[in-house]
């Protein structure tokens, strides 16, 4: 590899995340293993072209194949979501929430969208993002019992809000949304919609849960969750808005947007429409479900008690600990998640957060399924358990690599 000639502290670093990856369960939420072939698009020499505009009117010439890559990630988009109008260029999820804000409200106007400890995203008006500087943001909440959306507190603040834009779609929400509810609310005060569903876009690819497509005048969504390829983000929309959300993704909100992340984005979505990702999708689901049951069963309370996606979210506040010493102590024996702040967070001074969130769908795409899921479950519970006990959480990292030496992320087959 010339990388190991030109730069071989980068390439030793490489080497090691290589290692990091396949020797460590992956059960952050927000990532995936994806396609060697997505790999082999990132680093193709699309890097090299520069463009800016659209597919048949760019800013800079050769753009030939350029074009030709970005109408097939288009049109496999389009047809994947069955939506009427798609833009590939966002650089992100963020990238793609900004231009959807922009592309039909105006500065400082309202926005209802759902609150960070309830499971909402920073890009939904978090005070430490600049999108709560550029619009005006109110949050709804979960119910206090069930932990789920409260649809009636939806409406009551949007009428009495009355926000030009709602936001449904979370980072952190382990249920399915009534995008059919949040649209009725939206119709009834002239609001328009925007679901954020990129942590769900693999499992609403593959048709297993809802999509929000026919509800909402936008969906955004990244790439590489539980859609399993590369970074970046995408917006859906209805045909009406086109014209408004080009101009405001470039030259709005971005410049040149980079065509290998394009191409990964095209390779992505043919193979989401394939059996095999179909079939690594109905695993997700039933496997987060699996550890969501193993786990409970240990006597963790689950947030919402279960999930209907990719994502277990534990309330460590009756177990003595809290997730940021939970989130370290599982990375010493090679169990890697994210502490998170869950709903009775909210309002808390206390930097400390009381949750973890556990995903499915690397551990999944590896290949793991239904016993390797109460495994794992299992280790958790003994890390938990035995957190200052030097010899367990040495045990627990020789069952993590046993583990991983079964299911390599990059063996013959690639995932
Ligand atoms: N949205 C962040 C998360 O869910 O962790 C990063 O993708």
């Amino acid at each position: 590899m010339h990388i190991q000639v030109d730069d071989p502290e980068v390439a030793g670093l490489i080497k090691a995340e290589e290692s990091r990856i396949e020797n460590t369960l992956n059960l952050i939420a927000a990532e995936n293993h994806c396609p060697e072939s997505i790999m082999e698009a990132l680093g193709s020499v699309f890097n090299t072209k520069t463009i800016e505009g659209y597919p048949g009117r760019r800013f800079h010439a050769g753009c030939v194949h350029a074009d030709e890559v970005e109408r097939l990630a288009n049109e496999r988009a389009m047809q994947l979501f069955n939506a009427e109008y798609v833009n590939v260029q966002p650089h992100s999820g963020t990238s793609a929430n900004l231009a959807a804000y922009f592309s039909v409200l105006e500065t400082g106007d309202k926005i209802l969208s759902m609150g960070l400890p309830f499971g909402g995203h920073l890009s939904h008006g978090h005070s430490a993002s600049m999108t709560s500087r550029c619009f005006d943001f109110s949050h709804y909440s979960v119910d206090g019992k069930t932990e789920r959306i409260d649809y009636e507190e939806i409406r009551m603040l949007a009428e009495k809000v009355k926000p030009r834009m709602i936001i449904a779609g979370a980072s952190s929400y382990p249920r399915l949304i009534d995008y059919g509810r949040i649209a009725e609310i939206a119709r009834d005060v002239s609001a328009y919609l925007l679901a954020d569903m990129a942590h769900i876009a693999g499992l609403v690819a593959a048709k297993i849960i809802p999509s929000p497509v026919p509800y909402c005048d936008f969906i955004t969504f990244t790439c590489y969750k539980t859609m399993m390829g590369g970074r970046g983000g995408v917006i859906l929309a209805k045909k009406k808005y086109e014209k408004r959300l080009n101009s405001a993704i470039f030259p709005g909100c971005q410049g040149t947007s980079p065509v290998n992340v394009i191409a990964a984005k095209a390779v992505i979505f043919k193979l989401a429409g394939e059996e095999r990702f179909i079939k690594i999708q109905k695993n997700i689901l039933k496997n987060a479900k699996e550890l969501a049951a193993k786990i409970e069963s240990r006597g963790y309370r689950l947030i919402t008690d279960g999930t209907d996606n990719h994502q277990v979210l534990v309330d460590l506040s009756g177990r003595g600990v809290d997730g940021d010493t939970a989130e370290k102590a599982l990375e010493s024996a090679g169990i890697i998640m994210n502490r998170n702040v869950i709903p009775s967070d909210a309002g808390s001074k206390n930097m400390l957060v009381s949750g973890i969130r556990i995903g499915s769908s690397a551990v999944t795409a590896r290949g793991m399924g239904r016993s390797e899921m109460a495994r794992i479950a299992d280790l958790i519970d003994t890390v938990l358990s035995n957190l200052n006990n030097e010899d367990a959480l040495f045990g627990v990292r020789k069952d993590v690599e046993r583990l991983c030496d079964e299911y390599p992320v990059y063996g013959e087959e690639d995932t």
